[in-house]
């Protein structure tokens, strides 16, 4: 066999250290475009990023930010070699050691954690990092089961939609971005495409020139709710109240599909009863939006079809979020919006191509499992065992994850040994008591996995490893050796695990992967939900009410929390993506002031003016960075950028020092957007 995925030889010439040639390959960075790539390389080093027309969706553009990673893979902070540190904790000094060196500090470590305190004081943790199939649950999953490491609830994101998604529908594939354009109306709901996912854009776009109306629904107006026929600028979390005052309205008014409900669901006379209180005035009130508005909404959604939710993150940030993911996500089976191109609901479809990682092979352990979201306890209050070493990859938390104070505070545990495999030096990094340099997925391989398009491509290296780095799947085959946890006939290396990946993937999917083609997903790549695909759920209904989650969930199902919101915090802090970053990925790039975003109304109420710099604050934290006054956002509501690196604002502190740590109603998620400050001028602090 070839080599599967060799860069591109049209020119004749190679690609790794020839002169001038163009190499394709994908990107697989936590966005749900995965867009397809051309990458020219001259002389063995990477000159530009640009989109390829290979997948049709992404149609050879892409973004501003992924155009400037050559700034990361060729900056000045990337990590080039192993090293341990010199200094104290958080200085960011460093000493090179050789990878001989570092696979056995960290094998010593294990041991003597092991030896003193059970494996389960050791806490692997990770999340998305480049979000490919290779860089994450493989080898290194089969390591830490094998060796008994505590395990990882990985909740940061998409845990509550995805807990809702998994119980309504069993994670059915949705509405793709090219069917957008055969709906007459659209709904955008907690989501700013014109960041977070761009090539949804004309789509939304070419639909709109059809006929069709969008409805924005967003406590900021986004490009997109500019030009919405209705922007609804619901509060933070209030999102539930909303949905189930539309579905009282669709069962009250003759408009749920009774039909529909017989035959495809169970549970909906228990959500009917549920959305009963939730008349339109009540919900508006909650939400703080306009009661007319709010119906205007729901009528629109009852009468047009196709119909179609664009269900995203924003609204599962905080402490109603699972709620809200159910209720918006139930309002197409009770609507009846199913069965037509164009109408249901549109959200993640990671799953859609039944992926099991069966070449990994070794069985979860029963060891203790931390919620991600409470890393900061994990490391300065467990003790049953304490977390005595930390090992992080694929991820960034002294920058990601809620309550950075405490994080910070765990990692400057003088008894605390971490390991930071990294590709530069993050917030995180700067902790490490030993770094491990790892591959940007211009020097690895892949599987650029798109969760909006449903798309699976092979990325492959464009140009040789920089420095020492070195890809996931290497470090951790040969940590495991060392560790005496890898059989002799597994993968043990990147190229081993690529290969046994495509050798045990289906031959429809690996074999067009083979020949450089991107293979069709088993529904096909724009599938018509009840018509090309169905709920995964035991009964293949939709679990209007599943009643594990009823009993899950603090309050039950269908049931709205109040505002945390208090008499000195009474502004909601959100911190949506932003244009510059993936998450906290390309953060270390120069960028402008990172600046608050305030109401006109709020500012004049605190005396502030554009490019004060100001204080925002609460118990837990506070950040120091300059104020933009704008009414692209409600009344009581602000923003920062999510993502931001310590050294873009003023006093080393981002938005997740504000963030608590408490948990989602389903799924144990992250409550960024539950954040309640004060802001005040700097100046009269
Ligand atoms: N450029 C860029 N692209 C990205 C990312 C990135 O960081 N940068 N991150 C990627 C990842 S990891 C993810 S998960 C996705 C996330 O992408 P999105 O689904 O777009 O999620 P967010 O950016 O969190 O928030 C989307 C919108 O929700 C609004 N919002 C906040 N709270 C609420 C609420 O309670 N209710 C409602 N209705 N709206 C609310 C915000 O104002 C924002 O405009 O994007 C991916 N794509
Ligand atoms: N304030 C606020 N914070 C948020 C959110 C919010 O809404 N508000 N949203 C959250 C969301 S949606 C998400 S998904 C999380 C994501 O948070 P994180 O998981 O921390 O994601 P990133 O910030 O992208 O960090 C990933 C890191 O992995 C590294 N990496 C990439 N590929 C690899 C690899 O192959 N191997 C190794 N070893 N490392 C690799 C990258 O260099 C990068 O530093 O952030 C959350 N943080
Ligand atoms: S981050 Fe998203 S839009 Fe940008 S290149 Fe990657 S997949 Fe495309
Ligand atoms: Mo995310």
């Amino acid at each position: 066999m070839t080599t599967p995925g060799k860069p591109d030889q049209s020119t004749g010439e190679p690609a790794l250290g020839g002169t001038t040639t163009v190499v394709e390959t994908a990107c697989p960075l936590d966005c749900p475009d995965a867009c397809s790539l051309a990458v020219t390389v001259k002389q063995g080093k990477v000159v530009t990023i640009d989109g390829s027309r290979k997948n049709p969706v992404t149609d050879g553009y892409i973004c501003a930010k992924v155009r400037r990673f050559g700034d990361r893979v060729y900056g000045p902070d990337r990590l080039l070699y192993p090293a341990v540190r010199s200094g104290r904790k958080g200085s960011g000094q460093f000493t090179r050691i050789t990878w001989d060196e570092a696979i056995g500090l960290v094998a010593s470590r294990f041991e003597k954690a092991k030896a003193e305190a059970g494996a389960e004081s050791i806490l692997p943790y990770s999340y998305g990092g480049s979000n490919g199939l290779l860089t994450q649950d493989n080898i290194d999953a089969q390591l830490w089961r094998r060796y008994g490491t505590s395990r990882l609830a990985r909740t940061v994101c998409a845990a509550p939609t995805g807990a809702a998604n998994a119980a309504l529908y069993g994670k059915m594939s949705s509405v793709t971005y090219q069917d957008y354009p055969e709906a007459a109306l659209i709904i955008l709901w907690g989501v700013n495409p014109s960041a977070s996912g761009i090539h949804i854009i004309p789509f939304v776009r070419e639909a709109q020139k059809r006929g069709a109306k969008l409805i924005v629904i967003d406590p900021r107006t986004t490009p997109l709710a500019k030009s919405a026929d209705v922007h609804l600028p619901v509060k933070a979390g209030t999102d539930v109240a909303v949905a189930l005052a539309m579905h009282r309205y669709l069962f009250a008014n003759g408009h749920a599909d009774e039909a529909f409900l017989r035959d495809h669901t169970t549970g909906a006379d228990t959500l009917r009863e549920r959305a009963e209180p939730w008349h339109l005035a009540r919900a508006a009130e909650v939400a703080g939006v306009d009661a007319a508005a709010l119906e205007t909404v729901a009528r629109m959604y009852a009468e047009s079809s196709p119909a179609l939710i664009r269900c995203g993150w924003g609204l599962e940030r905080n402490r109603n979020g699972g709620n809200a993911a159910m209720s918006v996500l139930a309002l197409p089976a009770v609507g009846g919006k199913f069965g037509v191109r164009g109408g249901g609901y549109s959200m993640s479809n990671s799953a859609s191509w039944n992926i099991e990682r069966t070449w990994i092979d070794a069985p979860e352990p029963a060891t203790r499992i931390v919620n991600m979201n409470h890393l900061g306890r994990a490391l300065t209050e467990y003790d049953d065992p304490p977390v005595n070493v930390l090992f992080v990859y694929n991820c960034n938390p002294a920058a990601t994850v809620p309550d950075q104070r405490r994080i910070i505070k765990g990692l400057e545990r003088e008894d605390l040994f971490t390991v930071v495999f990294e590709q530069v030096m993050t917030d995180t990094a700067l902790y490490a008591d030993l770094l491990l340099p790892n591959t940007t997925f211009l020097e690895a391989y892949d599987f650029a996995k798109g969760y909006g398009p449903i798309s699976l491509d092979l990325g492959r290296p464009v140009i040789d490893a920089v420095g020492e780095a070195r890809p996931n799947a290497d470090v951790f085959g040969e940590l495991a050796a060392r560790l005496g946890v890898l059989k002799s006939n597994e993968p043990s290396g990147e190229l081993d695990l690529m290969v046994t990946v495509l050798n045990t993937l289906p031959d429809r999917i690996s074999e067009p992967l083979r020949e450089g083609a991107m293979p069709s997903p088993p529904g096909g790549f724009t599938p018509v939900q009840f018509v090309d695909v169905f709920p995964n759920t035991p009964d293949n209904k939709v679990n209007l009410f599943p009643a594990a989650l009823d009993a899950s969930a603090p309050m039950g199902l269908y049931q709205y929390q109040p505002d945390p919101e208090t008499a000195r915090y009474p502004l909601a802090l959100i911190s949506p993506a932003s244009e510059r970053t993936i998450s906290s990925t390309l953060g270390e790039l120069a960028r402008p002031d990172v600046r608050l975003l305030m109401h006109p109304d709020d500012a004049r109420a605190r005396g502030l003016e554009e490019n004060d710099v100001v204080r925002i604050f609460n118990d837990l934290g506070e950040v120091h960075c300059p104020l933009t006054v704008a009414p692209s956002i409600r009344p009581g509501t602000i923003s920062l950028p999510k993502g931001i690196w310590r050294r873009s604002t003023r006093n080393n502190s981002t938005g997740t020092a504000l963030v608590p740590d408490t948990l989602t109603d389903l799924g144990g998620g992250a409550c960024f957007n539950d954040a309640r400050v004060q802001v005040a001028s700097l100046a009269n602090a």
